[in-house]
This record gives structure tokens, sequence and C-alpha cells, in this order.
């Protein structure tokens, strides 16, 4: 009949859908890993534009670096800026997590600070920057691995 395919032409056709599906959650995978590289140009106008990067893989109960670059709305890198993060759990109420990023010396607009996930989970992580009457933040969710 017009329109069906010979049985033989299934499998690979099924091969291909399972490798396309594998290729997203390696993708959505990687990307967890590569949060917030790509917030920047999310911002409202007239923003500062903020994009977080972990520099370590992120665990719990220990000590865990965050840089965040902080540029003008124009997207030049903006130095002088008083740079937070906050971590918090979506799901439910936990202690104040706040810590300061410091500017790191020799790179124009980038800063850095350390923070500690006190339990496995759900983490959204908010870099807050604030340099005159301007101010910008990004968030990027997270999961958390206490392995
Ligand atoms: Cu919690």
């Amino acid at each position: 009949m017009a329109g069906l395919e010979p049985s033989r032409s299934a499998l690979p056709k099924l091969g291909a859908l399972v490798l396309l599906v594998l290729v997203l959650i390696a993708g959505v995978l990687f990307s967890r890993q590569m949060i917030g590289t790509q917030r920047a140009s999310q911002a409202p106008a007239g923003a500062l534009r903020l994009a977080i990067a972990p520099l370590a893989e992120l665990k719990a109960f220990k000590p865990m670096p965050f840089e965040v670059t902080v540029r003008t709305p124009d997207g030049l890198p903006l130095e002088g800026a008083a740079v937070r993060f906050d971590l918090t759990m979506p799901d439910m109420e936990m202690p104040l997590n706040r810590f300061d990023a410091l500017p790191v010396p020799g790179q124009p607009g980038v800063y850095r600070g350390e923070g500690n996930f006190t339990m496995g989970g759900r983490w959204q992580i908010e870099a807050t920057a604030k340099h005159g009457d301007r101010s910008g933040v990004a968030t990027e969710l997270v999961e958390i691995s206490t392995r």
C-alpha cells in the first residue's frame, strides 16, 4: 500500500531516533555544567549584564568557587561593581547563604567568590551586581550531588 514503509527500514529509523534522544540528553547534561555562559544577552535594557560561571564541578559540602562577569548595558566589562552571590533552594526554606564576589586582578569585569551548597538537591545560584544607580542580576538552577 502506498505510504507504508517496508518493515526492514524501521530499525535504522529507530536507531536514529535513539541517537537523537541521546544527543539531546547529553546536551542538557552538558549545559548544566556550562551554566550561565549565555545569559548576558537576556538582561533587560539598561541593566548590567551578568554571566555566572562555576569554576569547579558543583558538589555539596565543599567550598565552591564561582565567577561572574559583569558588563555594562553596552557590553563593556565593568570594574568597581559591588557583586554578591546568594544560594537558595527553590523547594524549601534555607538559612541565608550569601557571599561577596571580589574583582579578579588583571581581568576587568570579572569577580570571584566562594560559597557552599549545604545539602544536595535543586539550588538556585543568583549573582547580583550594583554600580551607581545601575544593577543587574543573573540566576541559574542547578542540581547538586552529594557525592
Ligand atoms: Cu535545603
